[in-house]
């Protein structure tokens, strides 16, 4: 476990292959449940090129018209999102040491050539609780930089069964995913790369 900048911790093979195997099997029964859909920038309308989907009872989703927001229901089949699977939790736990459990887990789905343009996550009224992110399958090459866009920026690759624990200073830092490394990992059937990232929407009272 090391600290990359300030608040950002990362935890090389947290999971070992045989729970990366258990989290995947768990993650085909939430996209059996909740299909993955292809989220659209605000106002543009442009499509994603990261397929998603949400477990935990509240989802983060973007459409034309009314943008980024996190919802109770799958966009498409209305019903509530399904609950986030026990070993995604147990990072929470065990990394993200938060004293309330996540209400959201967004499943990012990355296939050959999918990309996440340098963004801040700030959809989220709890800004004092980490963001914990889990990549499985394909390695890819991820960028963080400042909490300005004309920050500089640092790279590393995330490999299958690694997680981030991203809190203090570095939670409003802008960041993204350069590109995925095909045939860097046999996890996934068909390959890709799958990211969780889990989060805290709503303050704790008290
Ligand atoms: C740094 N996901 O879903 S995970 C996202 O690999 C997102 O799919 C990327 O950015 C992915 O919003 C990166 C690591 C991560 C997640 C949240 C962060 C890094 C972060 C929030 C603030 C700073
Ligand atoms: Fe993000």
């Amino acid at each position: 476990m090391h600290e990359i900048i300030d608040g950002l911790v990362y935890f090389p093979g947290f999971f070992s292959r045989e729970e990366q195997e258990t989290l995947v099997a768990e993650l085909r029964d939430c996209v059996r449940a909740a299909p993955l859909f292809i989220p659209l920038m605000p106002g543009t309308g442009k499509p994603f090129s990261v397929r998603m989907t949400n477990c935990g009872a509240l989802g983060w989703m973007s459409d034309t018209d009314r943008g980024y927001r996190y919802e109770p229901r799958h966009p498409i089949t209305g019903a509530p999102w399904p609950p986030i699977p026990e070993l995604a939790l147990k990072a929470w736990t065990e990394a993200g040491h938060y004293p309330a459990p996540p209400e959201a887990c967004l499943v990012n789905f990355y296939g050959s050539g999918a990309r996440m343009g340098l963004h801040q996550d700030r959809d989220e009224a709890a800004l004092d609780a980490p963001v914990v992110s889990i990549s499985l399958g394909d390695s890819c090459l991820f960028r963080i930089g400042g909490t300005a866009r004309a920050d500089k920026t640092q790279s590393f690759r995330l490999h299958s069964g690694d997680v981030l624990v991203i809190g203090g200073a570095s939670r409003l830092a802008f960041h993204g995913v350069d590109r995925t490394m095909p045939g860097t990992s046999t996890l996934l059937e068909g390959g890709g790369r799958i990211n969780l990232t889990m989060r805290r929407v709503t303050k704790v009272e008290g």
